[in-house]
């Protein structure tokens, strides 16, 4: 499945759901890996925006990739860096407001995969939005991607760029 065609399936998906805010909550780019065949544990990575007029969050994820999906960071401890549990989920401000899960960064945590990531492999995944609700969307598999293409910095980072890597990653 290409990369706009998940995209498609996450639009209808989500105008099924919850007609009235289906162009609120957009997502660019999602994409899955795992360390290794014989991991246990695997990461989701995507650039989420908020259309709407109101401030929602991010709040939870599931999947049946894998036993536990939570919503994570990393944080600087002492030059080290670790993953967090981030309960409270990830605020998404209003006004074309985005949140970027990176490598590195913000990310979907799978623990305990039911099956190997293997690229060209699609994941199930919900995430769920305080106002928005639930929306599911196919994540594909991508192993190969370098960790410092897709997204860019956090900061003053526009819209617009994020479109300019469609078509090098479109299969
Ligand atoms: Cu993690």
């Amino acid at each position: 499945m290409s990369l706009k065609s998940s995209l498609l399936g996450v639009c209808a998906s989500l105008a099924l759901a919850t007609p009235a805010l289906a162009q609120q909550i957009e997502i660019h780019h999602p994409y899955a890996r795992s360390a290794s065949p014989m991991a246990k544990t695997g990461a989701a990575f995507m650039v989420i925006y908020n259309h709407g007029d109101a401030a929602d969050r991010l709040i939870g994820v599931t999947s049946p990739a894998a036993e536990k999906v939570q919503l994570h960071t990393h944080r600087e401890d002492d030059g080290v860096m670790r993953m967090i549990h981030v309960e409270e989920g990830f605020e998404l401000p209003a006004g074309d407001g985005r949140l970027v899960m990176k490598r590195g960064g913000d990310h979907v945590m799978f623990m305990g995969l039911t099956a190997p990531f293997e690229q060209g492999d699609t994941i199930p995944l919900t995430l769920t939005f305080e106002t928005s609700g639930e929306m599911t969307l196919d994540v594909p598999v991508d192993l190969e991607r370098d960790p410092d293409q897709g997204h860019g910095h956090q900061d003053g980072h526009q819209h617009g760029q994020d479109h300019g890597h469609e078509n090098t990653k479109d299969h």
